[in-house]
């Protein structure tokens, strides 16, 4: 099952924490990489008075359940110093599940697919650039969502390209694993 992941983050070394990130996502078992978006610079949605994020989506071949998901992708953000202090407010590194394949559940607390996915550009334009063709569990098609025009999402290149490459793999390449 393909899983994709959005992945945020405005404090500290933003791109920084993306890898890492990313290379503990890579390096739990039971998971693959799929896809890398690049990284976009995005306006805060919700809580406007923070600084810019970076944001980007993934794509995570898996069989494990979305519950077992979560648990890792929260301690991924345990992990990178995730410090939850207000909703919505500035953070070291976010990890979000938005699908599962064509699952559609509803807990307290895990809800796919993400329930604020379908308004949030700093999520759309990354999920369109890697899949395109996506149809949401519900008949949308993902680009008919996005607006990669829309203000306050600036792409700015592939993660390698804004870590310094002796921070990724010995290759210098942050997505090639
Ligand atoms: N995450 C939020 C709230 N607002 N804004 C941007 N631009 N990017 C985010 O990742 C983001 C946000 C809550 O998770
Ligand atoms: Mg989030
Ligand atoms: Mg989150």
């Amino acid at each position: 099952m393909v899983c994709y992941l959005g992945l945020g983050a405005n404090l500290g070394e933003p791109a920084r924490q993306l890898a890492a990130a990313i290379s503990a996502l890579a390096a739990t078992p039971g998971l693959l990489l799929h896809r890398l978006s690049s990284v976009y610079r995005t306006a805060p949605v919700g809580l406007t008075d923070q600084p810019d994020f970076l944001n980007m989506v993934i794509a995570v071949r898996t069989d494990m359940a979305p519950e077992v998901l979560l648990k890792i992708t929260t301690a991924v953000e345990e992990q990178l110093g995730r410090v939850r202090t207000v909703a919505d407010g500035p953070r070291t590194i976010d990890v979000d599940i938005l699908l599962c394949g064509e699952t559609v559940c509803q807990r307290p607390k895990l809800t796919i697919p993400h329930p604020r996915m379908h308004r949030r550009q700093f999520v759309l334009v990354p999920l369109c650039e890697i899949a395109p063709k996506l149809i949401l569990p519900d008949g949308t098609p993902v680009a008919a969502l996005s607006c990669p025009r829309d203000a306050g999402v600036v792409r700015l290149g592939p993660l390698a390209s804004l870590v310094h490459k002796s921070q990724c793999s010995p290759e210098g390449s942050c997505d090639a694993r």
